[in-house]
């Protein structure tokens, strides 16, 4: 804790381009965050290892989740913004934290059985034990809130247990930290399968934060709704999931209710619903591909801003981690 004020801590995985789930869930509320809280937020490259990357391709993409970071209004002056493997105690924290971490308990996590299906010729110990490096980058800050999508309450929650047994053996060494999830806009899915999240690791169905207006409206306008016989807009995610997503990206893009939605389009079907929210989008995303494209082109700047976030956030997590250390049982070097 800085200054008395509470610390929120969240990343993202250089794994593929942002797109607007990661946008429109998480990223999109942190920068309202930086004036409240001591904010730390980092690119998650060593995560995005556990499946194959080409290097040149990863690191041009670590740059411009970068950008995208600062583009997004994450003012480096006001927040640590830094790249995960440039702070070695986040792996270093990962292994004590590897051996108070069950196997059982990694087994469970829906996203290591979805990604191993995906990526059955590469199922690597690294996919398994993701949890745990996701923990010990939680836990290594002391946070009280990390703010995910959906899809990662499950990686929070055992963040929790993990930092909870840690704690019953040793004391108080970990805060316990609360996930904290939108409540709109916290699982956008895929436009062309609207069953499954939109992920960077299937870019069919993705909006990216980088795509032209051209390409965004035409993916809209192809997006998948629904066979059913009425084709009017209305919100019932079980029902008709194309639409409901297609209403939950419209009501984050604007900040309309989803009654309001529904009184907008009331009888004017699919067909003029599709292009709004192309168009919605458009809009939202234009000052932010424009401003990313601009640091992009100024790569001093961007070395200096992660090489002072990673000073900034070293000091911090070196302090836990020496703390860890010495509740171990490791002798003082
Ligand atoms: P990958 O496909 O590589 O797992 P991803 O697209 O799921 O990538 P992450 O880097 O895992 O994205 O997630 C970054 C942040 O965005 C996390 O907080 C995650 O919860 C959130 N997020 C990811 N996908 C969505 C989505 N479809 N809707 C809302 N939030 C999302
Ligand atoms: N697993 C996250 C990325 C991530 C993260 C974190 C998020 C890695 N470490 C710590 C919050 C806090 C994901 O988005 N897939």
């Amino acid at each position: 804790m800085e200054n008395g004020k509470k610390v929120m801590l969240s990343g993202i995985q250089p794994s593929g381009e942002l797109h607007i789930g990661n946008y429109l869930g998480p990223l999109r509320h942190w920068p309202e965050m930086i004036e409240e809280f001591d904010c730390y937020f980092f690119l998650a490259d060593l995560h995005t290892i556990t499946v194959r990357q080409e290097p040149a391709e990863l690191r041009r993409r670590v740059l411009t989740l970068l950008a995208s970071y600062i583009a997004c209004g994450l003012a480096p002056e006001k927040c640590t913004l830094f790249i995960q493997s440039h702070v070695p105690a986040h792996s270093q924290l990962a292994w004590v934290l590897d051996c108070y971490t069950m196997f059982g308990e990694l087994s469970r996590m829906t996203q290591f059985k979805d990604k191993s299906a995906r990526n059955a010729d590469n199922i690597n110990a690294g996919l398994f034990t993701y949890p745990v490096l996701m923990a010990a980058d939680i836990l290594i800050y002391q946070p009280d809130f990390v703010p995910v999508g959906e899809d990662q309450r499950q990686h929070v929650e055992i963040c929790r247990d993990i930092a909870n047994r840690f704690n019953g053996i040793y004391g108080d060494v970990f805060k316990v930290p609360e996930p904290y999830i939108a409540k709109v806009g916290a699982r956008i899915m895929s436009l062309s399968t609207p069953e499954k999240k939109m992920s960077k690791s299937q870019p069919e169905g993705c909006v990216f934060l980088m795509d032209k207006p051209e390409d965004i409206m035409r993916k809209f306008k192809r997006a998948v709704t629904d066979s059913d016989a009425e084709r009017c807009v209305r919100y019932a995610p079980e029902e008709k999931p194309g639409v409901a997503n297609l209403m939950q990206i419209y009501a984050s893009a604007t900040g309309k209710s989803y009654e309001e939605i529904e009184r907008e389009f009331d009888g004017k079907g699919y067909g003029a619903f599709k292009p709004a929210v192309g168009e919605a989008v458009v809009e939202c995303l234009r000052p932010i591909r424009e401003e990313t494209e601009r640091l992009l082109a100024d790569k001093a700047y961007l070395e200096s801003v992660y090489r002072a976030g990673a000073e900034k956030a070293g000091y911090v997590a070196n302090k836990t981690l020496r703390k860890v250390y010495k509740k171990v049982g490791f002798l003082p070097g």
